[in-house]
């Protein structure tokens, strides 16, 4: 496997790039255009600006999280081609740099959703949390919460631009049924896929976070069996997974170890997060230590190991420690511990095998 540590650029992140060189293992950079609003083509100048930022470092640019979806390609409207067509515009450019994994989703208005960004733990320490009674009250206010408690650092996936025409969204996403919107990804990627294979580079869809619908909200990729009709559905080996563990074990009753473990072949990233459960249905987000979460972090990085897995990992949300300010789930100091974890238990089972 290959360690790679998110970053959101320069400017934009208040972790720095000599910060995560210091982190034993880590070799590549996720990373993305931040400012570019979904459907607009990124252009090599800006691509540039990254790859001329991460080179005195030694990193790669090999992996991006993300090139956003447009809506009108997930509700299926018309001008939906124009969009795919600046998608592989996209595409083809970021391969001039190397890039070889693109991570997206495929999630109805929102990306992943929280109730609280900043739960206190009780130790000091806080995290993400969802309750879901909360869940059920007004969009509109979940957006306004989202964005005042991001400041001056823009969230993916809760862009100000898009949040602000969210009832008109809403609006729009009433004729997308589950099945309606099965049809728009499955469009989306045909349309795509050859473009993915000049450029070599692989589209590894991000679960749906959480796994459930939300807000009357239809979400697809949410267990073993929605993952099997994915892959099914477009069966190359450029349409591939971001197999987020945390995102998929907020239901308890995947086992994402098992999962691994059966669609191996097609992860291409790795996103390890672990989940605590409790009984009303809510969660929490907890540090990568295994027995603190519900998630079966060990299993997972066994199942990979098992595997022979070489593609892309990275540690994902963290809690927010020391007194560290950073972007919700995406701090320095919870995250380096997760990678020394991570890696611990890789080595060891490296270790292992050798005997
Ligand atoms: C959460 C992330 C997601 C992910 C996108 C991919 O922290 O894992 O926001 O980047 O869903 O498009």
């Amino acid at each position: 496997m290959q360690m790679t540590f998110r970053w959101y650029g320069e400017g934009n992140d208040s972790v720095t790039l000599e910060q995560i060189k210091q982190i034993p293992g880590v070799k590549g950079i996720v990373w993305a255009l931040h400012d570019k609003q979904p459907g607009e083509v990124w252009e090599a100048t800006e691509i540039t600006k990254v790859q001329k930022q991460l080179e005195p470092y030694g990193f790669n640019m090999e992996v991006v999280e993300s090139v956003n979806v447009h809506d009108d390609i997930k509700i299926g409207l018309p001008s939906r081609d124009q969009y795919i067509e600046n998608y592989k515009q996209t595409l083809r450019n970021l391969s001039q740099f190397g890039v070889k994994v693109v991570c997206y989703n495929f999630m109805p208005v929102f990306d992943w959703t929280r109730t609280d960004l900043f739960h206190p733990v009780g130790d000091g320490s806080t995290t993400m949390y969802y309750e879901k009674d909360k869940i059920f009250e007004d969009p509109e206010k979940m957006a306004s919460y989202i964005l005042e408690e991001s400041g001056d650092l823009t969230m993916p996936g809760w862009e100000p631009e898009r949040m602000a025409k969210l009832t008109e969204l809403f609006e729009a996403y009433k004729p997308v049924t589950r099945e309606k919107l099965w049809d728009n990804l499955k469009y989306f990627l045909e349309a795509i896929i050859s473009t993915c294979r000049e450029c070599g580079i692989k589209m590894a869809i991000h679960p749906d976070d959480p796994p459930w619908d939300i807000f009357g909200l239809p979400r697809l990729l949410v267990d073993d069996k929605s993952i099997g009709r994915f892959l099914a559905m477009v069966d190359d080996p450029y349409n591939c997974l971001t197999l987020c563990s945390g995102s998929l074990s907020s239901n308890p009753t995947n086992h994402i170890a098992d999962i691994v473990r059966k669609y191996c072949n097609r992860i291409v990233f790795a996103h390890i997060r672990n989940v605590k459960h409790f009984p009303n249905g809510d969660f929490m987000e907890v540090s990568h230590r295994d027995c603190e979460g519900n998630t079966g972090v060990l299993d997972i990085i066994k199942a990979y190991h098992d595997c022979g897995y070489e593609g892309y990992i990275r540690p994902d949300h963290g809690r927010h420690i020391w007194n560290e300010k950073c972007r919700p789930g995406y701090g320095l100091y919870d995250r380096a511990l997760g990678i020394m974890y991570i890696l611990g238990a890789w080595e060891m089972l490296n270790k292992e095998k050798e005997h």
